[in-house]
């Protein structure tokens, strides 16, 4: 393959050998470190060699499952075949690959979902044991054995030092010119921590490239395989009717003096919604503005290209498939204005708190009180993980969770009398958008916050409900949070048992 462009030195060209025997090094039990966030810079070969290897070890009779800690989600050719054929018996730390997630919701495989920018300390507290195998992406290897990433940094770095064995697949997909783009800096290890010098989204503060111990390489893989790129369906009218009211209500934060002339930092979900409003923003009438976050989409690279935003900082790309091939036909564009940083950076809280963060996420369900669902279906089944929606509502200077009023067309309110789970609690949250408009919930006692929420955000069709239900609260005596605790989840039980949270 590419050998000769990628793959610049002569002792780890000798370790090339295909993903069949790289996988060899992979044992059952072992604890799994791979590279890759929210579908990039994950491998692409090696595990589908190794779900070669643990079929062939199940038709037999024998055990063999790993372990796998990521960077985030990663793709069909990782979590997807290792789910398909059972081989994974814990997996932390986020998913959206939809094979893995019925693993998890019919308990074959063990989840430990946590905050995104934690997954690094948590891998570092030693509660998880030690690494076993490191199976990193890259775009390229230089002559002196620094590591290039690809396309996601994520937790390289610390699997690259804590593993015993290291894998690297070297993508010749990934474009080369992505050396120069990444900043990997490593946090102290002991406490008190060093502070990170990072004092706007376009500081530099390490290298360019990742170390490894050369002799711990035990296998060279070559790929020429692209990311996941999961298309986006173009903005609907609520998607478009959300942008405009989280728009509106910046462009009046600004005006208020609250959000200075020079704005503050975006951070933005991944999903349809999401990328609705970085669209809006590019079409709007903010300048200079920068991005602060944990992934690059389309509406972001539009704003770089337009000039109307002036850097984005992240950990990863999450691209549409056009515009992946837009990014890499045309990374020099971009080469000076994208940073891609560790995620245990890109997602720290000190960070966050000083750069003053907007952030801005979307949410399965919220209460009328104003707490968050953001990752369980009906309160029992695993949808993705809280990703880095926790790590940036917590620390952000203004935190906004959107949804649609409705989902499954019409049968589930997303305003609910009670959420099924809290992933962000109330005190956390600034506003909430839906298509009928964005509720500030700043400073009010949680009645204010149901008498908005209900009026501003909710459905028509489940307003009068959610009216019935807030009265039946304060009916009981309860006048603080009014909740009626018989029928605080009895929505979600009527959509489990007919369908529909609305009565028939
Ligand atoms: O179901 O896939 O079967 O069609 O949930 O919903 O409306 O397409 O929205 O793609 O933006 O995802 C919160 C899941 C929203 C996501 C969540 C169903 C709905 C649909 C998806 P289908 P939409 P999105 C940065 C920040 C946590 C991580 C995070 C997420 C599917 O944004 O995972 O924020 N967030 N990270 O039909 C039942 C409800 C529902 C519902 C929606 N109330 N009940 N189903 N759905 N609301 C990125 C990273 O951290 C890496």
């Amino acid at each position: 393959m590419n050998q000769d462009k990628r793959i610049h030195h002569s002792g780890l060209q000798q370790k090339i050998c295909s993903a069949e025997e790289a996988a060899q090094w992979i044992n059952h039990g072992d604890l799994v470190g791979v590279s890759g966030f929210t579908g990039s810079g994950y491998p692409k070969a090696i595990p589908g060699a190794l779900a070669e290897r643990i079929k062939e070890s199940h038709d037999k009779g024998e055990d063999f499952k790993i372990k796998v800690l990521t960077g985030a989600s990663t793709g069909p050719q990782m979590d997807g075949v290792l789910a398909e054929v059972n081989g994974v018996s814990y997996r932390s730390s986020f998913n959206t690959d939809p094979k893995m997630r019925e693993r998890i919701n019919n308990g074959d495989t063990t989840y430990f979902d946590m905050h995104l920018g934690q997954v690094a300390p948590f891998y570092r507290s030693g509660a998880v044991g030690d690494m076993d195998v490191a199976i990193i992406e890259l775009s390229s290897i230089r002559s002196d054995g620094k590591l290039i990433a690809s396309s996601a940094v994520g937790n390289n770095q610390l699997w690259l030092n804590s593993a015993k064995k290291v894998i690297l697949e070297v993508n010749s997909w990934q474009p080369v010119e992505l050396d120069g783009m990444h900043d990997i800096w490593e946090v102290s290890t002991s406490y008190p921590q060093d502070i990170i010098p990072i004092r706007t989204p376009s500081d530099r503060i390490g290298v360019h490239y990742m170390t490894v111990d050369l002799d711990k390489v035990v296998a060279v893989v070559e790929t020429n395989a692209s990311d996941r790129n999961t298309p986006f369906s173009p903005p609907d009218d609520n998607a478009r009717l959300i942008a405009g009211h989280l728009l509106d209500f910046l462009k009046d934060e600004k005006k208020k003096g609250r959000i200075p002339q020079e704005f503050l930092p975006l951070q933005s979900g991944v999903g349809n919604v999401a990328n609705a409003v970085m669209e809006a923003l590019s079409k709007g009438d903010f300048e200079n503005l920068t991005a602060y976050t944990e992934v690059i989409q389309d509406g972001m690279l539009a704003m770089l290209e337009s000039g109307k935003m002036s850097v984005a900082s992240a950990t990863s790309f999450s691209l549409s498939p056009e515009k992946v091939q837009y990014f890499n036909d045309n990374i020099s564009k971009f080469r000076d204005k994208i940073i891609l940083r560790p995620q245990e950076i890109s997602n720290h809280p000190e960070v966050i708190r000083r750069l003053g963060c907007i952030a801005m996420n979307a949410a399965i369900e919220i209460d009328i009180f104003g707490n968050v669902n953001s990752t369980h279906i009906m309160g029992t089944r695993m949808m993705n993980g809280i990703g880095g929606s926790g790590d940036f509502a917590r620390n952000s200077k203004l935190t906004i969770f959107m949804t649609p009023s409705l989902a499954k067309n019409g049968a589930i309110s997303a305003i609910v009398p009670m959420v099924s789970r809290v992933d962000h609690a109330s005190m956390d949250i600034h506003a909430v958008v839906t298509e009928y408009g964005l509720a500030d919930l700043r400073g009010l006692a949680p009645r204010q916050r149901a008498e908005l929420l209900i009026e501003k955000c909710a459905h028509p069709n489940f307003r009068p409900l959610l009216r019935e239900y807030y009265k039946k609260g304060l009916n009981s005596g309860s006048f603080y949070t009014p909740h009626y605790l018989k029928e605080a989840l009895s929505w979600h039980e009527r959509f489990v048992a007919t369908g529909s949270m609305l009565p028939k």
